[in-house]
This record gives C-alpha cells, structure tokens and sequence, in this order.
C-alpha cells in the first residue's frame, strides 16, 4: 500500500523540479530570517541541484552553539511544539515545529508506516519513548494519521509491555530493536510462543541494527520487522523507511534531499559509494537545515523499486562516523561484530564491546551469553569445562574471520549484560583496573 500516491510516485524528472524549487525557497527562508545562514548564503546561486555542493554544511556543533533557540527562523510564539536530540554529551540540540512542520512530520510518518504495513484500523503498540525525544510522539501522530488505534505504551517496564501485547493483541509495534528483543525474549520467559501476541508487523530504529538482529526480533516476536530511520534535527523518525521489497530504505526526497559525502574531505559521492548522509529541509519552516551532516553512514540509491516508489533510497546503515572503533588500526562498527554473532546458535543476540584504550593500542573484549538450551546442557559458565572453552573459541574464530581482529571474547552468565529499554549502548569503555 503506497500512502500518497502522487507524491511517492511521481516521476524523478518532476520529483527534481520540485526538489530544486523547494530548495530555492528554503535558502530564501533561512537566509531572510536565520543569521547563522545570511552570511553563509549571501551571493548562493542555486539553479541547478548541482550547485547545492557548493554551500557550505551545517554541523551538529554548530546547532550546540546557537542553544537553545539560535537556529529557528521564526519566533517563539510561532512555535508549536519543542523536541530534543538525546545526545548524553551536554547540553541537548533543541529543535522547534511550526503548526504546518507538525503537519509534515504527520505525513512523512504516514508514508513510512503505511509502507511497513499499517493500516487504518489497525492496533498500533507505541514503545518509543514519550517526551523530548522524537520516537513516540512521531510514531502516535504518524499513526493517528491513517487512523489507527494507539496505544501509547512509551518505553520502560517491560512486564507490562508484555502483558498489553498479550491482552490487546496489536497488528502492529513501534520501538528500538534492542528493545524489541527485549520484549521477545520475556515473552519467552514468561511462557508466550511467537505469534502468539498476533503481531504481523513492527517498525524499527533509532540506533543501528543488523539483518541478524532483524531475524532474531521476527523469530521472537512472530512479524516482519521494518526499519525506519530518522533524526531530531531533521524532523524525527520519518525521514526514510522500508517498504514491503526491503531493499533500502524510501527517503521523503520532496521534503529531505539527500546527498552522501566522503566523511573526510567532504567531497559529494556518486550513488552507490558509502558515505556520510547530508540532509537539507525542503519544506521546514520553524528550522530549515542546509547540509546538515548526520554522521550516519550509508549509500543512495535512484534504481527503481518493485513497489513503485521513485524516490531515493538509503542502504541501512552500518552506524554513525563517531561510533567507528579503531582497533589495531582495523575499522569496526559495532553493527558488524553484531552481524557477525547474532547467527550463532549457542548465544543470545546480545552482546557488549568493552573498549580499553589504557595500553598503547586499544584492546577490544566482546562480551557475549550463551543461550539458555546451552546453558541447561553444559552447566553454567562459571563451571568452564570444554563446552564454554569451545564456544569461546567459535565465537573468536567467527569475529576473525569477518572482522580480521583477534578480539578476547568472554562469555557471562544468563541475564547479566544490559537490556535496553530505548537506544541500546553496545560500547563501553574500560578504565584502569575497572572490570
Ligand atoms: O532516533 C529518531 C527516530 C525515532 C528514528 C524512532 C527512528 C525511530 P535522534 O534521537 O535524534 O532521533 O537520533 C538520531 O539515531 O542520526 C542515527 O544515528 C540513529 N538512527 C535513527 N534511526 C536509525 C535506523 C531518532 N533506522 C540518530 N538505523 C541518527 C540506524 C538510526 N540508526
């Protein structure tokens, strides 16, 4: 089911006219009204989409520095709603909706919803958190949209999580993968088979997650899993999201132009070649963003989908620029140890990188459990014994191989790594003499 079809349809000739028009407009508007891009824009000539890879970008430190209001382009008063990044460094990246930018935030959402399944009618389990950050409000607006029932569950306590699956048996979830695995792997504990809940569909994201993951939420929770990206600063979840193909994810391009640079010089990159994502606003009034880097890594594409949508489309991404460990000068993102351990029979899909940068080079442990069937056969960890050595050895084989890094790997007893509730935190770092 496509939403809008006129808008995901339209042809890529008069989706660029548009684009380009929508990009005039939003350079005139921010340079009319935001100091920060006057200077910035003064003497832009935008006549082609080209000339966009001439302006300067914007950067996440730079929105930090005019905190809290110092980007918005129009006055408080005009504002009708404040959300906040959930960045854990400082202060958070403010960001403001004018009453129309609320209405775009609903259309997008209905988009990538409608195309991850949800229809009008259906019962909808929001498990995004609730508040400044973006997940559950954009989910319920998104939702009452098509018409949906919502039940706004927002995050944490996930006993009741369960039990509302359980009783008000939703078509439909919303919420981070980590999260979602949380919920399936209680559901297990507490006796629930998967399906059992009745759920055909969820949508995910907010934080990086493998297709290994994605095999493990669907296996637990019994639906097809959907991933739907988004970020704050831009709009929310809603920028982009997969359809029934899963073969990367629609971007709202009439509202978001992507670009993809090389994250060190900056240089724009043909589609195809991975990249950091740049998004410019073409339709925000409250904040337009022109350049903005996300940090995020992936790749476009303009090839056709078999679902019929002409916009661009992103490759799920591998992680963010800054979460790329470098580790005896190999590059790894957290997202592909992930990938690489989660089709491992004898573990549960979770896991933790403890990072030690103390020594000269940074030492990476992977910490891992195994599956219960595992544990109930061979006795726990703590007993050793060949059993646990021998998995201990897969597991650093199998790191191996996809990584090209000797990593320690140490197995933990049932239930002692974290579960996550909203953003998972998959890296840790090691101080002196601290386990
Ligand atoms: O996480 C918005 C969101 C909510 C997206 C619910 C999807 C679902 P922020 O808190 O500002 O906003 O964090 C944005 O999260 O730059 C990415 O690094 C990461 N991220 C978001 N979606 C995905 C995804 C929300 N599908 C930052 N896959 C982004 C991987 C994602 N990473």
């Amino acid at each position: 089911m496509i939403w809008n079809t006129a808008a995901e349809t339209q042809p890529r000739a008069e989706r660029e006219a548009l684009q380009l028009t929508r990009l005039g407009d939003t350079a005139a508007w921010a340079a009319e009204r935001v100091p920060f891009y006057r200077e910035r824009l003064s003497g832009a000539s935008l006549r082609s989409l080209g000339d966009l890879a001439r302006l300067p970008f914007t950067r996440k430190g730079e929105l930090r520095a005019q905190y809290p209001f110092g980007l918005f382009a129009v006055p408080q008063s005009e504002l009708a709603r404040l959300h906040a990044s959930s960045g854990t460094k400082g202060k958070p990246t403010v960001v403001g909706y004018t009453a129309a930018d609320l209405d775009v935030w609903r259309e997008v959402m209905a988009r990538v919803m409608v195309a991850a399944g949800a229809q009008a009618g259906d019962l909808l389990h929001v498990a995004f958190g609730y508040g400044l950050f973006t997940g559950g409000l954009g989910f319920h607006q998104g939702a009452e949209r098509i018409g949906m029932t919502v039940v706004p569950a927002s995050s944490g306590n996930t006993a009741r999580q369960c039990l509302l699956l359980r009783d008000f048996r939703p078509s439909g979830i919303a919420a981070t993968p980590s999260f979602a695995l949380h919920i399936a792997e209680t559901l297990a504990e507490q006796g629930s088979k998967p399906g059992q809940t009745g759920l055909r569909y969820g949508m995910f994201g907010a934080e990086p997650w493998s297709e290994g993951l994605r095999r493990a939420i669907e296996a637990g929770l019994g639906c097809r899993a959907y991933d739907i990206y988004g970020l704050s600063e831009i709009i929310g979840p809603g920028v982009s999201g997969e359809c029934e193909a899963r073969q990367g994810l629609h971007i709202c391009d009439d509202h978001f132009l992507p670009e993809v640079v090389d994250p060190a010089s900056g240089a724009s990159l043909p589609p195809g070649c991975q990249g950091e994502l740049v998004l410019t606003t073409l339709t925000k009034r409250a904040m337009p963003l022109i350049r903005y880097r996300t940090g995020d890594i992936t790749a476009l594409t303009l090839e056709p989908c078999r679902c019929g949508r002409t916009s661009a489309r992103m490759a799920r991404l591998i992680g963010r620029a800054d979460d790329m460990l470098i580790i005896k000068g190999v590059n790894v993102y957290p997202s592909e140890v992930e990938q690489a351990l989660l089709d491992l029979e004898d573990l549960v899909p979770q896991y933790q990188l403890v990072v030690d940068r103390t020594g000269t080079l940074a030492r990476v442990e992977v910490q891992i459990e195994p599956a219960p069937a595992f544990l109930e056969r061979y006795g726990g960890v703590e007993a050793g014994g060949p059993a646990v050595a021998a998995l201990r050895e897969r597991v650093a084989g199998r790191l191996h191989a996809a990584l090209g890094l000797s990593v320690d790997v140490t197995l933990l007893p049932a239930r002692t790594l974290p579960r996550s509730e909203g953003k998972a935190v998959r890296v840790v770092e090691r101080t002196e003499g601290k386990r």
